[in-house]
């Protein structure tokens, strides 16, 4: 197989280890926890792994001999870099244990574990990626993994090979299933251990012990790197206003790390359009307002970054698509009779059945976004809004907008634009030193949780601004970040997602500067990410982490 210099350098790459997982550990059990919310049912539901201790791993003198440990890995969800250092980390973590223990790898998600679809894992293909970005040493996949029915399936498949713990590498869904098989293992003494992994690049799965998911550190510098040379790129030819759609299925945190890594001219926050209750059309009059004033200054020109959920934060449009759920709900009367009227007519057709104040929405966005909002739909019936083009949607309503302000001469400038989405370029890249380390970590610390008999735990390292060494190495029970939410009708116990704070340091840094960011042309070109070199280049955190403790 042919790789890339930079890969091959790469691979040699030895990821930094907290101190306290180096040799052996002994473990410190904390106190007594609870769930962050719903505390009473979240107990009755979790009767065998609600109110664990906290763990923390330190250095021991003592000599232990673990027996052989047979672990199996899924990888769940979308791409973040640094999976594989995940896997390598509790690869090399169970053969430090005891080198006869195995390391098994269920392929494509979910499905495999369900599937008995397994691979062990050996040193030649550990090595092999090393370092690297992508989940493609197993493959990763998106079935939910919450029916008893999969759950005694994958048991079946662990009894096979004698696999003692299952770890799951996933984001705040695939942990929440994570810990109902715990318990449901747990329960049935099944013999199986159950430990999650924090994972997405959209870094909304964070809480006080879990610093932040992985892959978000990389997915932020790909995409600042590509915002800074679209910056550096409007800012010579001096044309166009470049509108950026940033991935982030619901939070807008990879957005607003990126404008602070970079300091564009706009970036809307969704929670705050939230907090605010600002319809379509207040935000882009803000938009537009601020481009009439770059253009006073004779700058037609700027950045606009866009987070990914933005839509669904707009009250207005948040009402809309829901009353457009319920219409086009597979199975309905109104679903099927909708695929039966005339495509040129099918906007009359539904903005019809609408409430009268999501009609007017409706009815006022431009036709390609309407008729996406009547078909892009996920198996749940849900619109996808990730494959709404946001971006496309505010330039066509700031371009309108412009346009009537010239008419009234309110604006004399010009407006030129370009669109972009950035998402998939950034989830694969090979894992900043920061994601190779914090990654190469979780996984060597989940095969001490292992060792340690612990099960509906997450791997957690903390005091990740420090250097690597003074990280803090341990496990949190995953049922405290747990509380009650209605999902498709019933209430369920789910991890609580962790939204941008609109009273948090990051956001708070970045409001009080946006407004001299809107107008100067202020922007910072952060370049590519860095693996070899200086420390406070290769080992930079994020902004976002840095201002969260400060
Ligand atoms: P995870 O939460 O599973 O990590 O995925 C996040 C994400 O990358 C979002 O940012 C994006 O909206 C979504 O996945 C895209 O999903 P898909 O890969 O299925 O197109």
């Amino acid at each position: 197989m042919a790789i890339s210099a930079l890969q091959k350098e790469r691979a040699s790459y030895q990821p930094k280890l907290p101190k306290a997982l180096k040799g052996n550990v002994k473990v410190i059990e904390g106190k007594a926890t609870q769930s962050v919310a719903d505390q009473d049912a979240i107990k009755e539901l979790f009767l065998n792994t609600y109110g664990l201790p906290l763990i923390t791993f330190e250095t021991s003198s003592e000599q232990t001999k673990s027996p052989v440990l047979n672990v199996g890995v899924i990888l769940s969800g979308g791409q973040a870099p640094g999976g594989h250092n995940v896997i390598s980390g509790i690869f090399d973590g169970l053969k430090a244990l005891n080198p006869e223990s195995k390391l098994y790898g269920f392929k494509g998600g979910p499905d495999g574990f369900i599937n008995n679809d397994i691979v062990e894992l050996t040193n030649d293909i550990i090595d092999t990626y090393r370092n690297t970005g992508g989940f493609d040493i197993i493959g990763s996949g998106r079935t939910k993994l919450e029916e008893e029915a999969q759950f005694d399936k994958g048991l079946e498949n662990c009894k096979k090979l004698n696999i003692n713990a299952v770890v799951v590498i996933g984001g705040d869904d695939s942990n929440t299933n994570a810990c109902v098989l715990a318990e449901y293992y747990k329960n049935k003494d099944a013999g199986v251990q159950v430990i999650g992994c924090p994972k997405t690049i959209d870094g909304d799965l964070k809480n006080q012990m879990i610093e932040i998911s992985f892959g978000f550190d990389t997915a932020c510098k790909v995409y600042s790197e590509l915002i800074g040379n679209i910056m550096r790129d409007a800012n010579s030819a001096k044309k166009y206003w470049h509108f950026i759609k940033l991935m982030g299925r619901s939070a807008s945190h990879i957005a607003l790390e990126c404008a602070l890594q970079t300091q564009p001219n706009i970036c809307l926050i969704s929670e705050e359009v939230a907090k605010k209750k600002q319809t379509l059309s207040e935000i882009v009059d803000g938009i537009a307002d601020v481009i009439a004033k770059r253009a006073e200054n004779g700058e037609n020109f700027g950045v606009a970054l866009i987070p990914e959920g933005l839509i669904e934060f707009i009250p207005e449009m948040k009402t809309l698509i829901n009353e457009l759920n319920e219409l086009l709900a597979e199975g309905t009367a109104t679903a099927q009779a909708f695929f039966h009227v005339k495509k040129s007519h099918r906007i009359d057709w539904v903005a019809e059945k609408l409430s009268p104040s999501s009609s007017v929405v409706f009815r006022s966005l431009p036709e390609g976004i309407a008729n996406q909002l009547t078909l892009d739909r996920d198996p749940h019936g849900n619109v996808q809004v990730s494959k709404i083009e946001t971006e496309k949607l505010l330039i066509e309503m700031v371009e309108a907008e412009l346009g009537e302000r010239k008419l009234e001469n309110k604006f004399a400038g010009k407006f030129g634009s370009q669109n972009h989405f950035f998402g998939y370029e950034g989830r694969c890249a090979a894992p900043s030193n920061f994601d190779a380390d914090y990654c190469y970590s979780l996984g060597y610390n989940a095969s001490s949780l292992i060792a340690n008999g612990k099960t509906g735990y997450m791997s957690s390292v903390r005091n990740t601004t420090a250097p690597a060494d003074e990280w803090i190495a341990g496990g949190v029970p995953i049922t405290t970040m747990m509380n009650m939410e209605r999902r498709h009708g019933h209430l369920k116990p789910v991890i609580q997602k962790a939204l941008v704070e609109l009273d948090g340091n990051p956001f708070t840094y970045f409001a009080s500067k946006r407004e001299v960011w809107a107008v100067k042309t202020d922007f910072v070109y952060p370049g590519p990410i860095q693996y070899f070199g200086p420390t406070e280049v290769c080992d930079r955190v994020s902004e976002t982490l840095k201002l969260e403790k400060a």
